[in-house]
């Protein structure tokens, strides 16, 4: 079945001289990742077309893959390749729906289909590894280098946690041995993606002294504006803390608690096994089962809700004791 969609893809390549590819906003690694990825795939494989990876917004932690590309004067008659999007509001290129064709290449659930012609697979760990696949499965007709290689595969490992979400199949490792093949160099690349300033390995330190765990295994932390002040941390990069606590035994909910510039609370929260967006719910928040955010006004707020998590937690463990 996705044999048949991946030739569609290709014929439509295969059939316009100039292709603008987008993502969404504020890119990850997938985002980035796979525009570059593609954009070299199409570059090698037809060197006569236009091809140009066109944003209205750009990160710096993937800077290392290479500039985006200017804005053609007219897109017309060109196909738009829009890539792990979900939808059109996320779109990071507003004139999207300015080409002759419009196709969807994504890997969320589609709430919200948009395009002439759409590839979704909602089981694929990163739409890097469908275009992985879409050049593994056609290398009659398309020609990856390390280039491209590399950025399919930053995708791929940032999308998955390093191939540890339950999203990684036999495909993603299939197709992640492929991109090895073409000399992906993990070393360099994992120098890019994982090293931490030295001020913020301190932040970390610091932040682990103060973590606190409840009767019945809800971890959390609180991080005040004077330990942000103190290590110079961002307010933004302070709230990514509640990944610290992500391998604790037993601790199968943990929370950061991090006051923001305004005094409000941003309450991260995440799960193992059971979903805690109902709690985030309950607190004027939502998000993902087992990844959800909230914010909070007082202390007194935050403990209520540290509270309702380990009733939740104990629960959850009195009803599933073979799972632990
Ligand atoms: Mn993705």
């Amino acid at each position: 079945m996705s044999e048949d969609i991946m030739k569609a893809v290709i014929d439509q390549i295969k059939s316009h001289d100039s292709i603008i590819i987008s993502r969404h906003k504020r890119p990850d690694g997938d985002a980035v990742g796979s525009t570059k990825g593609l954009a070299g795939i199409i570059r090698l494989s037809f060197p006569q077309k236009d091809v140009r990876v066109v944003n209205e917004d750009w990160s710096d932690y993937l800077a290392f893959l290479g500039k985006e590309d200017k804005m053609p004067e007219t897109l017309s008659g060109a196909l738009v390749i829009v890539l792990d999007t979900g939808n059109v509001e996320r779109i990071s290129n507003s004139r999207y729906a300015e080409g002759s064709m419009l196709i969807k290449i994504d890997h969320h659930i589609n709430n919200s289909p948009y395009g002439d012609l759409q590839w979704v697979e909602d089981q694929r760990s990163s739409v890097c590894e469908m275009i992985a696949d879409l050049a593994c499965s056609n290398p009659d007709v398309l020609k990856m280098d390390e280039q491209s290689a590399t950025a399919l595969y930053t995708g791929m490992v940032t999308d998955t946690g390093r191939f540890k979400f339950d999203s990684t199949g036999p495909r993603t490792m299939a197709l992640a041995s492929f991109l090895l093949e073409k000399g992906v160099d993990t070393e360099t690349l994992f120098s890019r993606l994982y090293m931490e300033d030295f001020s913020f390995l301190k932040f970390q330190a610091a932040v682990f002294s103060k973590m606190k765990i409840t009767e019945n295994g809800v971890a959390y932390l609180i991080v005040t504006p004077s330990m942000q002040a103190r290590h110079d941390i961002s307010f933004e990069s302070a709230c990514n803390c509640v990944s610290f606590l992500d391998s604790i035994k037993g601790s199968l909910i943990y929370l950061a608690f991090i006051y923001s510039p305004s005094g409000d609370i941003r309450v991260r929260l995440r799960s193992r096994f059971l979903a805690i967006n109902t709690l985030a719910e309950k607190y004027g928040g939502g998000g993902h089962e087992k990844a959800a955010g909230a914010t909070v006004k007082t202390r007194a707020q935050a403990m209520a809700l540290i509270a309702d998590a380990d009733r939740m937690l104990g629960e959850f463990k009195r009803s599933h004791e073979d799972l632990l």
